[in-house]
């Protein structure tokens, strides 16, 4: 089973509380996945690269993405030819030191409402740098997640940036720590929206989450 790049589609972008509510109070029982982190971490070119080129835009200044962007992209089924479609929400990051108090605000309203409102069968993923793993604004928004119960799994991006074995080891060496301190977190990958490293691990594990949630009998 696979992602269609190239079909998926972007619905909508909101930046308001309100028409956020209604939207998600509209959906209440959608199946999909999140991507949220710090912004510049690659959460857009993780997205082009797992969905197709250009899906999202790839920012040159951090904290450009202010809006919840809503995008739909089929699975295919390669044998029996059945696709069956779900969502994806491209959130705005967190920790952002360098905007405005009142922009940082509705950043937070708009986060806020998603993680109230969204549905149950949301899967969350998690972009973190490679680099600079659980950064203080990392560990905040762990600790205000664990709340809403959603499935959630962690990506350390920008792996291609690590040149040295001991750079790499140091990071899969926090794995124990983040399984035990983070309950909730149920898979870590090390990708490289980049290189594609990891890639079609975490393009097997959305496949398996939207799956496990679909309401089609027989899709499989
Ligand atoms: N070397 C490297 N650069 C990356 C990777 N992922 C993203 N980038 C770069 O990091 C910057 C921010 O990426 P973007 O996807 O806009 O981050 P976002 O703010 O989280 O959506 C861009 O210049 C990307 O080209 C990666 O895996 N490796
Ligand atoms: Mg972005």
């Amino acid at each position: 089973m696979n992602i269609q790049k190239g079909k998926t589609e972007f619905l909508m972008g909101l930046d308001s509380v309100e028409q956020l509510k209604t939207w998600l109070n509209e959906h209440p029982f959608i199946n999909g996945i999140a991507f949220i982190g710090r912004s510049n971490v690659g959460k857009s070119s993780l997205i082009n690269s797992l969905f197709g080129k250009a899906t999202a835009r790839v920012s040159k200044t951090p904290g450009r993405t202010r809006q919840v962007n809503i995008f739909s992209f089929t699975v295919e089924d390669r044998e029996t030819k059945l696709v069956e479609s779900f969502y994806l929400f491209d959130v705005p990051g967190y920790g952002h030191a360098e905007v405005s108090k009142a922009m940082a605000q509705n950043w937070q309203n708009l986060l806020d409402t998603f993680f109230q409102l969204c549905s149950e069968k949301i899967l969350l993923l998690n972009i973190q740098d490679a680099r600079h793993p659980l950064q203080d604004s990392d560990v905040v928004f762990h600790e205000y997640i664990k709340g809403f119960d959603l499935e959630t799994y962690l990506l350390f991006n920008k792996m291609d940036k690590l040149k040295t074995q001991s750079e790499k080891a140091k990071l899969q060496a926090l794995k124990p720590a983040i399984y035990k301190e983070f309950k909730w977190v149920k898979q870590i990958h090390f990708t490289s929206a980049e290189k594609g490293d990891g890639l079609p691990a975490v393009e097997q594990a959305i496949i398996t989450f939207v799956k496990r949630h679909s309401d089609l009998r027989g899709f499989s």
